[in-house]
């Protein structure tokens, strides 16, 4: 009988201990509170939807999903990534809602070797903050030259570009600008908006005086509501001035909120809800099925990270050192809802489709409905450096 207890007590024990060794926890960290709560929701849907979809076990492991608020503070992100990777042995950092909070983690993914999957943040130089970056989102120069090329191929001769004054914004400027003088336009003034309590209004006044063709605009999603609506008080539609910009500004999260002054806004980016294929017909369904609301480009990347790091468990035959699971991430290829993407191995960063898309009502909602598509666009910053 004593021998009998003590055999099932080892037995038990070791039951646990296997167990234990077999979960692999991944770590979220976005902003689920403050001026950036609509990334954090977003991508927090979406990695829950994937992995609801594809179940929790990838090559004998079992994957626990983490959610930390870092509020997009880069201090509060620094302490959640030390915190993850030391106490949850966290073997992937993922999320990461602005440029600044991706680069508060880059020196823990280096120090601790574990890969820090981007989902959200796009300034160009991220992935180069680390060689255990990897990201699933854009970048700004991706986006904005295609939106250069555009323009200038449509008539439109004179811009004022207007940025949110941080890294991202900085990009788009400098690549919106760089493409269009190249392709023979004229940008009027640039002009940056604080990151922090943005007001718009006081500089589409000065816009409007200075009688642009277009006013190109980047805003971080979760501003493009605000941007809209004060681009609509200053009277710059009725004035004539065209509205373009990177798809941040007319956001799947907001843009059916913004009413008929969206109307014709045209952008470019990687994702619209309203792509059309059989992958994102099935990802917006199930997705608003689950949630209630509509996903956004953020929910779209937090998908494919969480596709991404699925895959190289997957290859890695659930080998969960951050080297091995670099490396079956570079390169790696598939289909998203946004269409064809791949990793490229060089810089980490994702090659895609950029769309040109227009707002129009369909079925009584505003889409970004996409009307010419660049193919598999790399991040034209890191293919300049070369
Ligand atoms: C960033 C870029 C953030 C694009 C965004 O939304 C965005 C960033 C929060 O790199 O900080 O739409």
């Amino acid at each position: 009988m004593k021998a009998m207890l003590l055999i099932s007590a080892v037995a038990l024990a070791a039951g646990v201990a296997s167990a234990a060794a077999e979960d692999v926890t991944v770590g979220l960290i976005v902003p689920m509170t403050g001026p950036f709560a609509s990334t954090g929701k977003q991508e927090k849907a979406a990695v829950e939807l994937y992995m609801a979809q594809h179940g929790d076990k990838v090559a004998g492991k079992t994957i626990k999903l983490v959610v930390k608020d870092d509020t997009a503070a880069p201090d509060i992100t620094k302490r959640l990534a030390q915190e993850l990777v030391a106490n949850d042995h966290a073997v992937a950092l993922m999320g990461f809602g602005i440029t600044p909070t991706a680069f508060a983690a880059a020196p823990i993914a280096t120090e601790a070797k574990v890969p820090e999957i981007v989902t959200a943040a796009a300034t160009a130089v991220i992935t180069q903050k680390s060689p255990y970056i990897v990201r699933t989102s854009f970048t700004l120069p991706q986006a904005s030259a295609p939106m250069a090329d555009w323009a200038a191929k449509n008539g439109i001769k004179k811009v004022v570009t207007i940025v949110t004054d941080y890294g991202p914004g900085a990009d788009a400027q400098k690549w919106f600008a760089s493409t269009f003088k190249k392709d023979g336009g004229a940008i009027v003034e640039e002009i940056r908006v604080p990151l922090k309590n943005p007001d718009f209004a006081p500089f589409l006044q000065r816009v409007k005086d200075d009688k642009p063709d277009a006013v190109f605009v980047f805003v971080p999603s979760g501003a493009g509501a605000q941007f809209m609506k004060e681009f609509v008080e200053q009277g710059l539609g009725k004035a004539g001035i065209k509205l373009i910009g990177t798809g941040d500004v007319t956001d799947d999260d907001q843009v059916n909120g913004m009413g008929d002054a969206a109307l014709g806004v045209v952008t470019t980016h990687h994702y619209s809800a309203d792509h059309d294929s059989p992958e994102n017909k099935a990802f917006v369904a199930a997705f608003e099925k689950a949630n209630g609301f509509r996903p956004n480009f953020m929910a779209v990347a937090g998908y494919d990270g969480m596709a991404l790091f699925y895959h190289a468990l997957e290859a890695t035959k659930g080998d969960t050192s951050g080297p091995a699971l670099i490396a079956a991430m570079k390169g790696a290829k598939w289909t998203s809802p946004r269409g064809p993407v791949e990793i490229d191995p060089e810089t980490r960063d994702i090659v895609q489709n950029i769309y040109v898309r227009k707002v129009e009502k369909k079925n009584g909602q505003l889409y970004n409905v996409e009307f010419e598509t660049i193919p598999m666009v790399k991040d034209p910053f890191k293919a300049a450096k070369k």
